[in-house]
């Protein structure tokens, strides 16, 4: 294992100095990505911003705070350390070393997995770059910087990959993670979620909450692969990711504990006038960020990732926690399903309901969080409960994307889906609400009317230190 080398161009664990071809493919990509992050990035000038820097992987060298001018920020190349004895754990070259190398026969789908994993690292700055104009306080505009810099940062680590083992295909494909963009008409982000607009801080929260939780659940199967690289980067993005999930899970308790306390005061659902976001409106934003992640897991049923798992490229979930064989040829799954047109579940063989399991488990994860922000709604006495819709609602990939179903999970004819979504997703009327909210509070130590502050600061400072410095 080599020690990071920080005085680098490139900050990298991966030796990068001793393979010169590489260094200098990587050196050619690096100005595309800084023209790309000041034409696509963050919109808000600042001079500098107290953002966390890895450095290193090991000890506290992953997390380094300073004030840093956002452009001089060092993205690098970190690998979690290698495990010299690391086996592959599933599939059918179980017990096999773990593979330092991409094998030809699976250099196609381990190229897709990682154009797929790299094009929604960019994707989520891109959704995200007029956010700082309408911050709610300095802390939540340091936090969102920190999540787009350490997105950037992960597309360094997929593109790492691709210009290390995948020769001129992986170069061209890394070049493509600059030119697609979210939302555009031409040529847009892969995924469907990747091309929603987050326009709004209650988006952005969802958002970290439920989108990054995909990715949360997504690079934990991709940790599990037999490529040996791959694994090791993507455990290291993992930790992270951890604190995208903080702002979202933090963020949704402070919309909600704002509001409950505005309604306790004024004894009154109808909280609109006062400035705060109703309930109602909360709920429809969960709906929303919920189903468009849930589509993010692909299809109930798919032989790619059972052609995936079986290859070893993407294992399941804290697989080796799994007490099975590690192979799943001969069992078995039940899975979500339209059954002579109603929504119903199937048996399915194990290994090509695989979407089904991780979903599942990001499923349980995000109840997590309902249940959280129930209790912030249960100790300011309100009766009021939000919830996770039924997984049939608004989905657009798999069984369910071809009907329209309700909340509950009834199944709606098309005209009564029309008469009552407004009901149940944010509607242009909220919308328009919720963003003339937004005015920015840039003032250290204060922080907007439709958001209680948070507990903690960042790494011990208080809630009232400059975090940013605005230009
Ligand atoms: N939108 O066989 P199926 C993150 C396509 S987030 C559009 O069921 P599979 C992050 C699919 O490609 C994590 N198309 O799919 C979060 C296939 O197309 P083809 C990102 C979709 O392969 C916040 C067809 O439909 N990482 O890190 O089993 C901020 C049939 O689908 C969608 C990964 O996703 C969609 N939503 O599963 C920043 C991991 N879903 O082949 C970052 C890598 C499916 O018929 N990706 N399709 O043309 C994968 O593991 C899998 O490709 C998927 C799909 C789970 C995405």
């Amino acid at each position: 294992m080599t020690r990071p080398d920080y005085a680098e161009k490139i900050p990298n664990n991966v030796g990068l100095a001793e393979d010169r071809r590489l260094q200098r493919a990587l050196e050619s990509w690096q100005p595309n990505f800084l023209s790309w992050w000041e034409t696509m990035g963050p919109t808000l000038p600042t001079q500098d911003v107290y953002l966390r820097t890895a450095i290193d992987v090991r000890g506290d060298g992953w997390a380094q705070f300073g004030h840093v001018p956002m452009i001089d920020y060092r993205w690098g190349i970190f690998l979690a350390d290698k495990n010299p004895d690391r086996r592959v754990a599933f599939g059918q070259h179980k017990g096999d070393p773990a593979w330092q190398k991409v094998p030809g026969e699976y250099r196609a789908e381990l190229q897709r997995l990682i154009v797929i994993q790299g094009d929604t690292e960019p994707a989520s700055v891109e959704q995200q770059r007029n956010l700082g104009a309408t911050a709610p306080s300095l802390y939540d505009l340091r936090n969102l910087f920190q999540v787009n810099v350490e997105e950037g940062r992960h597309l360094w680590a997929m593109v790492y990959l691709l210009h290390a083992y995948f020769g001129r295909e992986g170069r061209e494909e890394a070049e493509e993670l600059l030119h697609r963009n979210s939302g555009s008409q031409d040529a847009p982000r892969i995924l469907g979620a990747f091309n929603e607009e987050t326009p709004d801080w209650l988006s952005f929260y969802m958002f970290t909450y439920f989108t990054d939780r995909d990715g949360k659940y997504q690079l934990g199967t991709l940790k599990e692969s037999a490529f040996d690289p791959l694994s090791r980067t993507c455990e290291f993005m993992l930790k992270e990711e951890a604190h995208h999930m903080m702002v979202g899970t933090t963020g949704v308790d402070r919309v909600v504990e704002r509001t409950a306390q505005v309604m306790v005061e004024n004894d009154t659902d109808d909280v609109a006038g006062y400035g705060v976001i109703p309930l109602p409106v909360i709920q429809k934003y969960l709906n929303f960020h919920y189903s468009v992640s849930l589509d993010l897991f692909g299809g109930e049923t798919s032989t790619n990732v059972a052609n995936y798992y079986t290859a070893g490229l993407k294992g399941r979930w804290l697989e080796e926690r799994r007490k099975d064989d590690h192979k799943l040829t001969d069992d078995a799954i039940m899975v979500d399903a339209l059954v002579d047109g109603d929504i119903a579940q199937v048996e399915v063989s194990a290994l090509t309901g695989l979407n089904t399991d991780l979903r599942r488990e990001y499923i349980a994860d995000c109840s997590g969080g309902v249940k959280r922000w129930n209790r912030i709604l249960e100790d300011a006495g309100l009766p009021q409960r939000l919830y996770l819709p039924h997984v049939a609602f608004n989905r657009k990939v798999g069984a369910f994307a071809g009907i329209e179903a309700s909340p509950d999970g009834e199944k709606l004819k098309p005209s009564e889906w029309a008469a009552r979504r407004g009901q149940w997703l944010p509607t242009d009327t909220d919308k328009t609400f919720v963003r003339s909210l937004m005015h920015p509070v840039h003032e250290r130590g204060k922080i907007a009317a439709w958001v209680a502050p948070p507990r903690n600061g960042i790494n011990g400072q208080p809630f009232d230190y400059d975090y940013v410095h605005l230009a």
